[in-house]
């Protein structure tokens, strides 16, 4: 039972070693499974199973049964120990798994029966990318402020403010902010003062896109900021119901797609590895960063996403080590950042692949 949900399937040893870029993950969806089962012994009145925050191999749910597993998860973590066992256990695999440059990012909760507020939920994820940084491990970690689109225009006004102090006052630590959540639920248009803000005052802004296909014309809207980077868009391209108009927008302001491949297949927004829109971006040239969304949730990591990628598009090993290394130039932390990890890579990088 154990090996099923933690030795699903391990990547080769080159994808685990392959230097690696993480610019897609919520804090809440990457929880691991043994990081679940502390949580469960802190609070075991709340009869919670491992079935319910987590989707195994060959499962998948609907989209919307995956919002309802990050609901489960996020009554499970609603201290600020929780969150900051969460945060560290997430850094610290990511870590493990060969990562060097992680954006986390996270939706500030307000806990009125544990007196968490927003502020010192994110002051919490912050200690822990502090902690981990000061025990030495090998990981540069920035984050993203995230709004939840369910949340309507007045929270998303007020999240945009919460990370502008962070901006300020965090040592360079808050780089950006996220728009995800439920994408049937709301409207983009009534976010874009919100978004036009954040944008105004210097934060990234990466954007969940066309996750699901009704959503062109609010797509259409949110290109015009433009965002800094793109979380899926699955459905932007005219092969899938998207438009050459959407994809011009994408490509003549070079915007960055965060690419997703299991989180899209087990959520069944994409029907098969194969038919999953990397593919279309790739061959395209344009810059394409393959995440992993909510390890935790979609029982994966980055070395087999990488792997995974390879596998189904036939990449050889150079042209993975070029596809992690390109990740580079897509991150929100300042050029410096860029230039040691490219130095870096440079070190990591074999004679022969
Ligand atoms: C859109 C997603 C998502 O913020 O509590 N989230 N939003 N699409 C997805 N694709 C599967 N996966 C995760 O982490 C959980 C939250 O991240 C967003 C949702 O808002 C979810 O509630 P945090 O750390």
């Amino acid at each position: 039972f154990f090996f099923i949900f933690v030795m699903e399937s391990e990547a080769d040893v080159f994808y685990r070693e392959l230097p690696k870029v993480e610019l897609h993950a919520h804090l809440n969806g990457s929880v691991s499974y043994q990081t679940i089962e502390k949580l469960f012994s802190r609070k075991p009145h709340l009869n919670i199973e491992h079935s319910m925050t987590a989707i195994g191999k060959g499962q998948r749910r609907t989209l919307d049964e995956c919002f309802q597993v990050f609901k489960v998860i996020q009554q499970l973590v609603n201290t600020e120990e929780d969150i900051l066992m969460v945060a560290t256990d997430v850094i610290k695999e990511f870590a493990a798994d060969g990562v060097k440059y992680l954006e986390l990012r996270s939706t500030p909760r307000e806990e009125k029966d544990t007196g968490l507020t927003k502020k010192s939920y994110v002051e919490t994820c912050l200690k822990a990318i502090q902690q981990c940084k000061e025990e030495g491990v090998d990981i540069d970690v920035r984050f993203l402020v995230a709004i939840d689109r369910r949340n309507g225009t007045e929270v998303a006004m007020e999240t945009v403010k919460l990370a502008e102090e962070f901006m300020l006052s965090s040592d360079g630590l808050v780089v950006g902010l996220d728009l995800s959540g439920d994408p049937t639920v709301g409207h983009g248009k009534d976010l874009l003062p919100a978004l036009q803000r954040a944008k105004n005052c210097g934060l990234k802004l990466s954007l969940h896109l066309s996750e699901v296909p009704s959503q062109l014309e609010e797509s259409n809207l949110l290109l015009n900021l433009p965002p800094d980077r793109i979380g899926h868009g699955t459905f932007l391209h005219p092969e899938v119901g998207g438009s050459e108009g959407l994809v011009d927008k994408v490509v003549k302001n070079n915007i960055p797609l965060e690419l997703c491949l299991t989180s899209n297949v087990k959520g069944q927004t994409v029907p098969c590895y194969s038919k999953h829109h990397f593919n279309y971006w790739y061959q395209k040239g344009h810059p394409s960063v393959i995440c992993t969304d909510d390890k935790g949730v979609f029982s994966t990591d980055l070395s087999q996403e990488y792997q995974l990628a390879a596998s189904t598009f036939g990449l050889d090993r150079e042209a993975v080590w070029k596809l992690s290394r390109e990740a580079i130039d897509c991150i929100f932390a300042p050029d410096t950042v860029k230039q040691q990890l490219k130095q870096k890579w440079t070190d990591l990088q074999p004679q022969v692949f």
